[in-house]
């Protein structure tokens, strides 16, 4: 062999040996609307940007072992999903004064190349460092919700609405489309003049519980999230609440073009979320904002329970379900965190995590998740208070200090106590919560963002892939 020849190959063992090393992860953040899932993609891409110099990740091994040999955020492979905003999300929270990052509507993506000095000695022989492309995805929570519509028809479905129709939760403004639909004959002919305000009035009505109510099983979830397919005709259809139906209806009658779109909704919208995206996530982080229901009141804390049960479904793919069939998911790290523990004493922290874990354990307990390594965690992906003691009658007692969001006045406070277990009447009966929002806290862009546990978080998500 030629010395040419002998260096060509060495160069291509070498690139050959660097692909076997390099890998990619996908990892999914969801949660339900203002759960936190901007907060926490930014602070994490800002804590791995300054990993390795001045972030404190005591408990994120690689970090702490030094073996983080830098780590850039790189172009996304698809390019057909819109980039997770990052700068301007820094920006917002490095503004004087500092701002929380504006809410956002549908999936983004961003990318970080890790590079890294192996553990392992035989990888260590094989090349002095490798690269793990992060790829984080943000997706709203509420997309998750739609999951069993998959196994119902449109008059299923229907029949199960009409039922939650007249739980307290969803009270309210639901007269109005009620009066809408009662006036139409289900064999009419369909005429869209008279479904579109029917569906706005049902959509109103969904982001009134949301919002009002404080509910948080809103289906179908793109209704209220609908995100580039605002005014398509698939989300113009209402559950039908008014009683019998003569057989045979198609799509030239008002049933039947509801039923039709419902078929749509069910096809483009829900098995193309899980066959295009949720069968590519490797991993997935939920987060959890317990605290608000817990503002909110008793009705708002059990439509989370069942949300977060309807949730669940999506990661209980054991090969009998229909769902693994349909879309072969592959996560194989869950992770559920209740966000925002900053707004708690950090004696609460315990009792938060225990909270949530019942919370989700509620809803697996009947069905094991198959293969998957389930795990929860309270943690502060930005941290907004500090937390100290102060003196009262002679007591010390913990305290919190923060700039209160509502007049960006200084506050000292005891939000109180957080219930360990699902809360019961006799906790509702003496409500004792006062979980006042936080300004984001007064931070240089030259230094990490003031966290409460990502390292954790990172630990457990990424703990086995950087070894
Ligand atoms: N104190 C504190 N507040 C937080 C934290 N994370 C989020 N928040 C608060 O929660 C709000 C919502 O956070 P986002 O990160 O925008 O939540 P989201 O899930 O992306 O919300 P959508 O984009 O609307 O779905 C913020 O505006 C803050 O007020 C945190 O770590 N600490
Ligand atoms: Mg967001």
């Amino acid at each position: 062999m030629s010395k040419a020849t002998l260096e060509q190959w060495r160069n291509k063992a070498g690139a050959w040996v660097q692909r076997g090393l390099d890998q990619r992860l996908r990892l999914a953040v969801t949660g339900l609307s203002r759960s936190g899932k901007t907060a926490f993609i930014t602070s994490l891409v800002n804590q791995l940007e300054h990993a390795g110099l001045d972030a404190r990740l005591p408990h994120w091994e690689p970090a702490a072992e030094g073996r983080l040999l830098g780590i850039k955020r790189v172009p996304q492979r698809h390019h057909h999903i819109p980039a997770f905003g990052y700068e301007a999300a820094l920006s917002q929270l490095a503004a004087a004064p500092p701002r929380w990052p504006e809410p956002t509507k549908g999936i983004s993506e961003i990318t970080l190349a890790i590079k890294y000095r192996p553990r392992s000695r035989l990888k260590r022989q094989l090349n002095d460092s490798a690269t793990l492309y992060l790829e984080i995805v943000d997706y709203p929570g509420e997309w998750l919700l739609d999951l069993p519509l998959l196994g119902m028809s449109y008059a299923q479905w229907s029949r199960q609405q009409q039922e939650l129709v007249n739980e307290p939760v969803s009270g309210g403004p639901a007269d109005e489309w009620r009066r809408l639909g009662a006036d139409i004959a289900p064999d009419s002919p369909a005429d869209d003049a008279r479904i579109a305000p029917l569906a706005e009035s049902y959509t109103r009505w969904l982001h009134a519980i949301k919002q009002e109510a404080g509910a948080y099983l809103v289906q179908p979830g793109r209704f209220v999230l609908p995100g580039e397919y605002q005014g398509a005709p698939m989300l113009q259809f209402v559950p039908w609440i008014w009683g019998e139906v003569p057989a045979g209806l198609d799509e030239s009658h008002h049933y039947g073009m509801m039923a039709t779109r419902f078929e749509h909704y069910k096809k483009y919208l829900v098995q193309g979320f899980y066959r295009e995206y949720f069968s590519g996530f490797d991993r997935q982080i939920v987060l959890v904002d317990c605290l608000t229901p817990l503002n909110q009141g008793a009705a708002s804390f059990d439509d989370l329970k069942r949300a977060l049960t309807a949730i669940l479904l999506s990661f209980q793919y054991g090969k009998s379900r229909w769902w693994h069939r349909l879309f072969s998911p592959r996560i194989d790290k869950l992770l559920f965190a209740a966000t925002k523990a900053d707004h708690l004493t950090p004696e609460q922290h315990g009792r938060l995590n225990r909270l949530l874990s019942t919370l989700v354990k509620g809803g697996h307990k009947h069905a094991r998740l198959a293969g998957i390594d389930i795990h929860t965690l309270a943690l502060a992906a930005i941290k907004a208070t500090r937390s100290g003691q102060v003196a009262y009658q002679g007591e010390r007692l913990p305290a919190l200090q923060g700039v209160r969001l509502a007049d960006g006045e200084p506050a000292t406070l005891f939000p109180g106590e957080v219930p360990e277990h699902l809360p019961g009447p006799e906790f509702w009966g003496q409500q004792g919560f006062d979980f006042t929002e936080f300004a984001p806290p007064d931070w240089h862009k030259e230094e990490p963002l003031p966290h409460l546990r990502l390292d954790q978080a990172l630990a457990f998500l990424l703990g086995d892939k950087l070894l």
